[in-house]
């Protein structure tokens, strides 16, 4: 039984300090431990705001979003008050590296364990958004231009308990993030996001339709890959962008056991059984048993569409 905390913040301003960002995060690490959680999970890009939102022309601007180095000055106190409390936590930053001479940019989350340890990273694989200045848009989604894809997959990690994935915000509305870590026995998915409530990049949709679109991908994910998945919002009005909440706790059969009912920090929390997986691993999602991967061969050969040909 995993305890969890899925820690939905409210809007982190453009000019909010990594320190008073982090006193948040420390509040809700406090109010977990009250509540007997083993494990927290904070958002997508949860040390700031999402900067992507805003065209810079200056790279200076935009890397001081970016941590080079976790924990870092700033968040070891995170670290530090997490292992006191003995609670493991997932964090979601803007991560940037140095590798053979090249600056990459990542936006990335980390799994710590209740001792404190990194056991585990993930870089965000599906970027939305698009890579140049649009001025015509009310707001930027400029992830394709600040980040790289991610380049370590989607492993899963035998930490506290169960096996444990993560991924990040645009990455749950696709199956095969999900069905990566299905294939790897995941027990527990932890994913944070920043969606908007309103007005989409990609055009005009009814506002009801982003909390629609948010529950049916993590259910589906939940249900068809038979595991827990935890979905953590950063919500209400940040820098003039309506962020939906929704945070939600989804058992393996694609049930809400938690959600949120707030737009500002809010801790929603739930005992996560691992052996409820068990059920539909071995009977209707028995992989081994159902699956025929000889006939998915269009799922990995190709990005777009492949239409059959005209009559
Ligand atoms: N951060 C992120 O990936 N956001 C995208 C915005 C899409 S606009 C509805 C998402 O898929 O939620």
């Amino acid at each position: 039984m995993v305890t969890v905390g899925a820690a939905q913040l409210g809007p982190i301003a453009r000019d909010e300090t990594r320190s008073q960002v982090v006193d948040r995060l420390l509040a809700l690490l406090d109010r977990a431990h009250e509540r007997g959680c083993d494990l927290v999970v904070f958002p997508e890009l949860a040390l700031t705001t999402f900067f992507p939102r805003w065209y810079f022309e200056n790279q200076d601007e935009i890397d001081r979003f970016f941590e080079t180095a976790m924990p870092g000055p700033e968040t070891q106190a995170l670290f530090d008050r997490a292992a006191e409390h003995g609670i493991g936590f997932c964090l979601g930053f803007a991560e940037m590296v140095e590798n053979g001479g090249e600056t990459q940019r990542f936006n990335s989350c980390i799994l710590v364990d209740k001792s404190g340890a990194i056991v585990g990273k993930y870089r965000k694989v599906h970027l939305p958004g698009h890579a140049d200045h649009l001025p015509e848009r009310k707001w930027q989604h400029l992830e394709k231009a600040y980040f790289d894809v991610g380049d370590l997959g989607f492993p899963v990690w035998r930490t506290m308990g169960g096996i444990m994935g993560m991924c990040i915000c645009n990455d749950r509305r696709w199956p095969e993030t999900y069905r990566m870590m299905g294939l790897q026995g995941v027990e527990m998915i932890m994913l944070g996001y920043n969606t908007p409530a309103t007005e989409p990049p990609w055009g005009f949709e009814p506002t009801h339709l982003a909390g629609l679109h948010n529950n049916l991908s993590m259910q589906a994910g939940a249900y068809q890959n038979a595991t827990w998945v935890i979905g953590v919002a950063k919500a209400g009005n940040e820098g003039g962008c309506d962020m939906m909440g929704g945070t939600l706790i989804v058992a393996p059969t694609g049930e809400i056991v938690a959600q949120g009912r707030t737009l500002e920090d809010e801790l929603v929390i739930a005992d996560c059984d691992l052996d409820a997986c068990n059920h539909y691993k071995n009977t209707v999602f028995n992989f081994a048993e159902h699956r025929q991967p000889d006939q998915y061969g269009l799922i990995t050969e190709t990005a777009g569409v492949i239409l059959p040909p005209d009559d």
